[in-house]
């Protein structure tokens, strides 16, 4: 069972469809400034199969050079898209942290997409909680301990869900096992869309 991960706070149907709705149509306006990328691996160059850009001060990249949180995109060299304020909201309502986040990446899973076993360690404050927001259809979410390999337990993650990683949850590994197509119309053409907020920097 999730409910024994501590730290972890799970709030599904948090957004009702109107506030989902609102929110899709500010993401696609962000989009427009800053266009979805393919990440890829370190090193190897390898493709993520999720496509993602940021929004806030600070966005998460990934490139042959490594994993880095830096100001402006990195195709079109322009400063992210701020973070619109319902998003803010439900951050200083449900985060439990004083200070505002710094970064906010946007996840697109289409068809097929997934996210392997990882942890968010990328950021200098771990004092501050991660916040996940889901819109679109439902993915299987997979949680384990601050080991890897240690035992994971799944949750389904739904259109308008929000999850709060705070406490020991913050340094657990974590992944998408697969997205469902099919399971919601609020993205016309299908697939999921996850947003997670961070502190990067100590306040
Ligand atoms: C548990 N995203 O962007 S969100 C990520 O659905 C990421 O796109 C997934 O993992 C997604 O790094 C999962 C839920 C989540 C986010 C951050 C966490 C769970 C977490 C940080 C620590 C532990
Ligand atoms: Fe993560």
């Amino acid at each position: 069972m999730v409910g024994m991960i501590s730290g972890l706070k799970f709030h599904p149907g948090y957004l009702d469809l109107a506030a989902q709705q609102k929110l899709l149509a500010e993401l696609r306006a962000a989009v427009i400034t800053a266009p979805f990328l393919t990440p890829v691996m370190p090193r190897t160059g390898r493709p993520f199969t999720v496509r993602m850009t940021n929004l806030g001060t600070l966005g998460w990249v990934s490139d042959r050079g490594g994993y880095r949180y830096q100001p402006t995109h990195p195709e079109t060299g322009k400063p992210w898209p701020p973070i619109p304020e319902m998003v803010l909201e439900i951050w200083r309502k449900l985060g439990g942290y004083p200070h505002d986040p710094e970064a906010c990446l946007v996840n697109f899973y289409r068809q097929g997409a997934k996210m392997g076993l990882h942890r968010d360690a990328d950021e200098e404050d771990f004092a501050a909680p991660v916040v996940s927001i889901s819109l679109g259809d439902t993915a299987i979410f997979r949680i384990g301990g601050e080991e890897r390999g240690g035992k994971t337990e799944t949750l389904k993650l739904s259109s308008g869900d929000v999850l709060v990683m705070g406490g020991a949850a913050r340094l657990c590994y974590h992944g998408i096992d697969r997205v469902l197509s099919g399971t919601s119309s609020l993205l016309k053409e299908g697939g999921r869309i996850n947003l997670t907020l961070r502190r990067v920097r100590k306040p």
